[in-house]
């Protein structure tokens, strides 16, 4: 069911179940080509998730900053493409939630093990603001924090678990977020592991 969290915010329950196995199956393969890699802020601090991307750009963060590139600087080639299924399922949440013609051109795989954390933080690295921000979290859950647009603004708490779908856009694209630690656990489909993908239109 679609859950409003506020005018520009939507939390599909369950969204992805339903095809949970085959959307797995298309990460993994993504994640052979691009395996997930633990990146370094810009201000030398290593970051507990492991990431990788597919489609037109992927995310990369390192000493000289935080962007958006064509290629995977792991193996010098281009990022794997965005799987139809994935792509498809964004789309289907972004239309869901009032964002009909939502076109990503990148997907930010999140790569969770027990401890992993994301600290709060705005996604500020896309070019154009008024495109939605589309999520899909797998596994384990996570107790994802969600706050206003000044760091200082209190969080509320949402309970992520395996399948919900998050929809971001319009007044609340900016907001400050993160996700505390996971906790451990065994998912029946993923194990020991959450995996978030985030749908973007990167450039
Ligand atoms: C709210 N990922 O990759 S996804 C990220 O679970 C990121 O891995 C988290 O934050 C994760 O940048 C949270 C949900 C999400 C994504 C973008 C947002 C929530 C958002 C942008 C604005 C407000
Ligand atoms: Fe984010």
């Amino acid at each position: 069911w679609l859950e409003r969290l506020s005018a520009g915010a939507a939390l599909l329950h369950g969204w992805a179940r339903a095809g949970d196995a085959q959307l797995l199956d298309a990460v993994e393969a993504v994640l052979r080509q691009s395996p997930p890699r633990g990146m370094v802020t810009p201000g030398g601090q290593a970051m507990s998730v492991a990431t990788s991307s597919c489609g037109d750009w992927g995310w990369v963060s390192d000493r000289r900053g935080y962007r958006y590139s064509a290629v995977d600087p792991d193996s010098g080639q281009a990022w794997p493409a965005m799987p139809d299924p994935l792509r498809e399922l964004a789309r289907g949440a972004a239309a869901e939630a009032g964002f009909a013609g939502f076109d990503p051109d990148a997907c930010l795989i999140n790569c969770y093990l027990p401890g992993a954390r994301m600290g709060l933080h705005q996604d500020k690295d896309e070019r154009d603001f008024s495109a939605p921000i589309v999520s899909v979290s797998l596994g384990l859950p996570a107790v994802f924090l969600l706050g206003g647009l000044r760091r200082s603004d209190k969080t509320a708490r949402i309970l992520l678990g395996h399948g919900d779908v998050l929809v971001w856009g319009g007044p609340d694209r900016m907001r400050f977020h993160g996700v505390q630690p996971v906790q451990p656990g065994i998912h029946p489909l993923l194990g020991g592991r959450r995996i978030n993908l985030t749908f973007r239109k990167a450039r």
